[in-house]
């Protein structure tokens, strides 16, 4: 043995296990589908989902690249800590390890790029309306209108409309848009004043409702339930107040819905809300609308 006790071959000092680990764990992550959150949420849409999918895969990267350089360092100052007086030998460059540690992280921001760029097209994909007669699949449309401090949900085709203010509606949050479970749901959505935002938290989506521009996106929701959304762009006095929800129910019961709705000409939502078949009678609240919102404790 050298006086240092040292192999000088680099290949055995690679513990076999940190070798299995380190190509394994993406494997085995991928291969049982085993997607960590890391506090976030699953998706209860199929877009949502491949949110979630690249946000769990970029966690689990950084991580692991996180952990390899962690545990470099730690190698490396043990490894090479000072044992004696003497000068270490001294040079300027080692060309191999330089393009190495250059081309290793163009790599690893490469290949997130190239999964960040499928999953935006994934989550921007929208159907054409006509794929209905096409594929057999349906398409519901539904029409958002964001406004001064509320949502509007109307369903072309089907004289259904639900207009809401802030937070009345079921449960005290604003207006609810009714859509099926397993069918695509394309929203087109406008504002009718400022710019707000639609955002609902259990789908990882979120999208800006522009004056004067038209959004179309797809929504495909995979779990019944119900989700709460708001408006994500500071747009007003009652902006913090401005709620809806999403309920997602089997496609039997959306068409019940969707008849009953149509033939009562109003979405029954309970009392105290807005909605009717009619467009909301001003962008901005009339003195009538106004009262739930005056200012707490100031009658
Ligand atoms: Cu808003």
């Amino acid at each position: 043995m050298t006086p240092s006790g040292r192999d000088p071959s680099p290949r055995h000092r690679w513990p076999r296990w940190a070798t299995a680990l380190a190509l394994g764990a993406p494997l085995v992550l991928a291969g049982c589908n085993a997607y960590p959150t890391y506090g976030a949420n699953r998706g209860a849409t199929k877009q949502g989902q491949d949110t979630f999918k690249l946000y769990s895969g970029m966690m689990t990267t950084g991580i692991i690249i996180g952990g390899l350089v962690g545990l470099l360092i730690l190698w490396t100052l043990f490894r090479y800590r000072k044992r004696s007086d003497e000068m270490p030998r001294q040079f300027h460059e080692n060309i191999p390890i330089e393009v190495l540690y250059t081309a290793i992280p163009i790599l690893i921001v490469a290949v997130l790029f190239v999964f960040t760029v499928l999953t935006e097209n994934n989550v921007d994909a929208t159907v054409p309306s006509t794929v209905t007669a096409a594929t057999g699949k349906p398409v519901v449309n539904v029409k958002v209108t964001a406004f001064q401090w509320g949502w509007r949900f109307d369903y072309p085709g089907h004289d259904v409309a639900i207009a809401g203010e802030t937070t009345n509606g079921p449960g005290g949050h604003g207006p609810q848009m009714v859509v099926p479970v397993g069918e695509t749901v394309q929203v087109t959505l406008v504002s009718n004043d400022v710019i707000h935002g639609f955002y609902v938290h259990d789908f990882n989506f979120s999208r800006y409702a522009l004056p004067g521009v038209t959004n179309v996106f797809d929504l495909n929701v995979v779990r019944a339930g119900t989700y709460d959304g708001q408006c994500t762009q500071i747009c007003g006095l009652y902006h913090s107040e401005m709620l809806f929800s999403v309920k997602a129910v089997n496609p039997p019961a959306f068409a019940t819905w969707l008849a009953k709705e149509a033939g009562t000409g109003n979405a029954a939502l309970g009392a105290g809300n807005s909605a009717s078949n009619t467009p909301p009678a001003a962008t901005h609240p009339t003195p009538a609308q106004s009262t739930p919102f005056a200012p707490k404790g100031t009658t």
